[in-house]
């Protein structure tokens, strides 16, 4: 049973979704370029035994794919949006639970001892303005008490114990945050990197709830927590990094730019920094980072809290509609319908229905369920094929989209795209030539 990072890497290992690379690799692109290159492959996620300068592995690219995010889950990969649903619909509450001697204490440093350089933390892609720390969950509670809240927020490195962290709009995080700093106090926050993917997954979604809940009804029981050395936080208790400290109130400095979820360079920002009090990590412990702008920042970002809720929509509008995706490719700014229309008209309703499941959500295509949607190609080849642009495209100007799409205005106002890309009713006899798929092991081999 998956339980730490550690459990997880043995899970993909055994499905042959880990490479294991002990060639020497430098921190600087060296390491965000390899993951990318498996990411584009559909290849496996990465472990890097041999990193110049430090005797810490590093890995990543773990849920770059459904292959590996249902893996991760426990389930088969048509399963996954049913999962997180199912999760998110759940009404039973399954709370972390505190344990003592957590793994994470192994090793404490603090005070002067405090030294991010001594961890190998990447620059990733080529115009990143630094090493960041992308895929460690970010751990809150409000200065006055309440619920814990656990999210992601990258952290720039900028010395060795301060770091700047970016803090969205509408995040739970800026809520405790804006309160703490309206009392002139910073903030208590840890850093965990390396935990049971569950609690990625979880942090990448918006909901109301204790995020850690959501990560116990996703793995089906409750997840190990312990107290921070400094704060009393409850992080999960197997995480190989619990980086602690706060956020200082009234602090503002230097930050970015970084690879962006829409696949553009992000700009400098002014962001709220980071004071590390702390560093506890486990023995041998294995850094775990991700590319941005990659399918795995998508995924746990854009697609997998998403999903649910677009097959909620457009199964509601028409039960012929026989699946969905949002395919991490498309940023998150494109849906692909499944459906066995039966009506000339119902696919564009899908395709309204579509668009107001997530405000992110700008152009949607509909497809037959001979078109395979996981596959690009196929996607493309739909869209060569069966559409008459006249007829089967629809647009509504000045709708509400995301502001990063660069397609859009300052505030996100844009023009949404429906495409009916299934066959006309009038040549629905024309059949798709498929050529069955073969195993060609038997095939390579020298006779
Ligand atoms: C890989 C990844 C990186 C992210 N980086 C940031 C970030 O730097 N700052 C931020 O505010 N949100 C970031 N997000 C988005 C939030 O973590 C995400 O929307 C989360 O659901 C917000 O949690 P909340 O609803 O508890 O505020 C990122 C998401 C992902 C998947
Ligand atoms: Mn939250």
């Amino acid at each position: 049973m998956i339980h730490d990072l550690r459990s997880f890497l043995k899970v993909l290992k055994s499905n042959g979704e880990l490479l294991e690379i002990k060639k020497e690799v430098d921190l600087k692109h060296e390491i965000g370029s390899v993951i990318a290159s498996l990411e584009r492959k559909g290849g496996e996620a990465a472990y890097f035994a041999n990193v110049k300068g430090h005797r810490i592995h590093v890995t990543g690219g773990l849920l770059s794919d459904h292959r590996k995010i249902a893996l991760a889950l426990g389930c088969k990969v048509e399963e996954v949006s049913d999962r997180v649903e199912a999760a998110l619909a759940c009404k039973e509450t399954i709370k972390p639970e505190e344990v003592e001697n957590p793994a994470f204490k192994e090793n404490i440093l603090t005070g002067d001892q405090v030294d991010l350089s001594t961890i190998p933390i990447p620059i990733h892609a080529p115009e990143d303005g630094g090493p960041f720390i992308t895929a460690g969950v970010t751990i809150s509670r409000a200065l006055g008490g309440g619920r814990q809240n656990v999210s992601f927020q990258r952290m720039h490195i900028k010395e060795k114990n301060r770091t700047g962290v970016m803090i969205n709009e509408w995040r739970h995080l800026k809520e405790f945050l804006d309160r703490a700093e309206s009392e002139r106090k910073s903030l208590p926050i840890a850093v965990a990197v390396g935990v049971d993917p569950v609690i990625m997954m979880a942090a990448g979604i918006r909901t109301d709830l204790d995020e850690l809940e959501l990560a116990c009804r996703l793995r089906g029981k409750p997840i190990e927590v312990s107290r921070c050395h400094t704060s009393d936080l409850l992080v999960p208790a197997f995480a190989e990094f619990v980086i602690e400290g706060e956020i200082l109130a009234g602090v503002r400095d230097d930050e970015g730019p970084l690879a962006e979820f829409t696949g553009h360079y992000g700009l400098l920002w002014k962001s709220p920094v980071f004071q590390v009090k702390a560093v506890c990590h486990r023995n041998n412990p294995i850094w775990q980072t991700l590319n941005g702008a990659s399918h795995e920042h998508i995924n746990l970002g854009n697609v997998l809290s998403r999903e649910p809720v677009l097959k909620k929509y457009t199964t509601y509008v028409s039960k012929n509609v026989k699946n969905v995706h949002i395919p991490p490719y498309g940023a998150g700014f494109l849906a692909l319908i499944s459906m066995d229309k039966k009506n000339e008209g119902e696919p564009k309703n899908a395709a309204m229905a579509a668009m107001v499941s997530h405000v992110n959500i700008k152009t949607v295509v509909v497809l037959d369920t001979d078109v395979d949607i996981y596959n690009p190609a196929d996607v493309l080849w739909a869209l060569a094929n069966r559409i008459d642009p006249r007829e089967d495209v629809f647009i509504i100007p000045n709708a509400q989209g995301h502001e990063l799409d660069p397609a859009s205005d300052e505030r996100g106002v844009q023009t949404k795209m429906g495409i009916d890309a299934t066959l006309w009713e009038t040549k629905k006899d024309l059949k798709k030539v498929v050529y069955p798929s073969v195993d060609l092991s038997p095939y390579r081999e020298e006779s």
